[in-house]
């Protein structure tokens, strides 16, 4: 088996003189070498400066695979413009900015430190972000892994839990993207589009279940309610067929299962906005409704983001806890977001080594769209990552790509 041939870069990378840079820290291969594998972190962003909401606020509200509003180009620009203000206030209570950026980066340095290490078959590794309503905004980012040379571009998402107007509008947006360009790609795309029951995921959450547990006196701390708060959804997504409350709701089962169901726990939504119904429970009016009732010690767990911003900084930390908890006399902590978590950062690189060594693009769930879909390029995106070149026979023969590895680097 010429391997040579199966594998573009491998001789390129394994050929006489270059053959020792394979026992070389990774951190050699990944500055001094044409990156291979491209892993393009996609997540919603958020605005870094307080200059930046009003921009971040346009895209969000033109973007129609998120929400269709009538005369959209027109209305959404209003709307946008008449939320900054507000928006701005928020941002400049959380010091000014969004800090998805920052964590972002720490956990793509780190995933891909890791990946260099277990998969140096498909290293070198780089890390690319991609967000929808802010820089670096995905299309840039694209550009950027083409000019990089990388062979394999992995569509990673961010947000564990699928739904269509979050990961869905992200990946629409990389098939836009290539169909605008006219020209195809020189890159093998893949998709992570969904990993809502990874265990890392899973014990990094309880993890900091754990944490949170621990801000409670003793005396308190199995009468603590634990609250799941994840982003809200407007109904209409819901029944259109989007997986999102399902997913969400099979992350918080597998989290109470690691702790053997130690304490009483909910779903709650929260951040619903406009005139819409949405998914329910909102989270204030469950942290109202329980301690109503008597149970004033909870626990906000942010379960559907992983790093912080502005829906646990401002409104978990400040609306919730500070002012909402004060107002109605109850005991509120929160547990941290994974952010800089080892446990979840060897998580990532775990989802991405186990990617890199199936054989289809994308799951089998994504191949499916919504029952109530009426959105073209849902379908349109779907049939772009399919079509992919069937992915990576080159790994199918590790055994033996690990034995020529041997003879050369002995
Ligand atoms: C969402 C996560 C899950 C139209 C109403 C004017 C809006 C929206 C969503 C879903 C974000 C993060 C879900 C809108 C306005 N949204 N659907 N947001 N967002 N419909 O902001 Cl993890
Ligand atoms: Fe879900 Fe189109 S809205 S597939």
């Amino acid at each position: 088996m010429n391997l040579a041939k199966r594998i573009p870069h491998y001789g390129k990378v394994l050929t006489t003189s270059m053959s020792h840079f394979w026992q070389q820290p990774s951190q050699f291969l990944r500055y001094s070498t044409k990156p291979k594998t491209g892993i393009l972190m996609l997540n919603m962003g958020g605005p870094e400066t307080l200059d930046g909401v009003h921009d971040f606020l346009r895209r969000l509200f033109l973007d129609k695979d998120l929400m269709t509003l009538p005369v959209q180009n027109q209305l959404g620009q209003l709307i946008a413009k008449r939320r900054t203000p507000r928006i701005q206030e928020q941002y400049a209570k959380i010091g000014g900015g969004s800090p998805i950026k920052q964590w972002t980066a720490i956990q793509g340095e780190r995933m891909v430190e890791i990946l260099d290490r277990i998969s140096p078959e498909t290293a070198p590794h780089k890390y690319y972000i991609g967000f929808r309503y802010a820089p670096p905004l995905t299309e840039n980012s694209i550009e950027e892994m083409e000019n990089d040379g990388i062979e394999r571009a992995i569509a990673f998402t961010q947000y564990p839990q699928y739904t269509c107007s979050t990961t869905g509008s992200s990946l629409n947006g990389i098939y836009k993207y290539y169909s605008q360009r006219g020209a195809p790609s020189d890159m093998i795309w893949s998709v992570i589009d969904r990993w809502p029951t990874h265990p890392g995921l899973v014990n990094a959450i309880a993890d900091r279940v754990k944490e949170g547990l621990m801000k409670f006196s003793e005396d308190v701390r199995n009468d603590v309610v634990i609250l799941f708060s994840a982003h809200s959804l407007p109904l209409k997504v819901v029944e259109r067929g989007d997986t999102y409350p399902g997913e969400v709701a099979m992350t918080v089962g597998r989290v109470m299962e690691t702790l053997n169901h130690s304490n009483a726990y909910r779903i709650v939504w929260q951040s619903k906005v406009g005139p819409l119904q949405w998914l329910a429970p909102q989270t204030d009016a469950a942290i109202r409704g329980f301690v109503t009732r008597g149970k004033k010690n909870l626990l906000l767990v942010p379960v559907a983001f992983t790093s912080d911003h502005i829906e646990t900084l401002y409104e978990m930390d400040l609306e919730y806890i500070e002012e909402l908890g004060a107002e109605v006399g109850g005991n509120l902590h929160r547990a941290a977001s994974l952010n800089d978590s080892p446990i979840f950062v060897e998580a990532l690189a775990d989802i991405v080594y186990n990617h890199l060594r199936m054989d289809r693009c994308v799951s089998s769930q994504l191949t499916l769209q919504c029952p109530g879909c009426i959105n073209i390029h849902c379908q349109k995106m779907r049939e772009f990552f399919s079509n992919q070149q069937p992915l990576l026979d080159s790994f199918k023969d590790e055994p033996e790509q690990e034995q020529q590895l041997d003879q050369r680097t002995n």
